[in-house]
């Protein structure tokens, strides 16, 4: 018998793949207070004052901002509760979700 290994030989590999993310983004519009957008971006997306601020100033003097990335599931939860935390009071108020590059 020769000692050649003939069984097939297998290797494992460790999938290490993260799930894809998606970008939450505020829109600006000519209407909602500023107010409002820093109490929603405080309520859904858990950011300080400052960070909200920070935000909201930039979605309005740039036309949009980026708030923040999630999984897929939980980027298209924030964004509707936001959108209906808008519409419940009146506003235009929008918010989108897109993958990230
Ligand atoms: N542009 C609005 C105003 O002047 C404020 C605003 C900021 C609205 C950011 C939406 O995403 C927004 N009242």
């Amino acid at each position: 018998m020769s000692d050649i290994d003939t069984k097939p030989q297998t290797v494992e590999l460790t999938k290490t793949k993260q799930p894809p993310l998606y970008k939450v983004i505020l829109l600006n519009d000519d209407y909602t207070p500023r107010e409002f957008v820093v109490v929603v971006l405080k309520a859904v997306f858990r950011m300080t004052e400052e960070q909200s601020y920070r935000v909201m100033m930039t979605a309005h003097q740039r036309g949009a901002c980026v708030v923040a990335t999630y999984t897929r599931d939980i980027a298209e939860s924030k964004t509707t509760e936001a959108n209906d935390m808008g519409r419940s009071a009146g506003h235009p108020l929008e918010f989108s979700t897109e993958p990230e590059e």
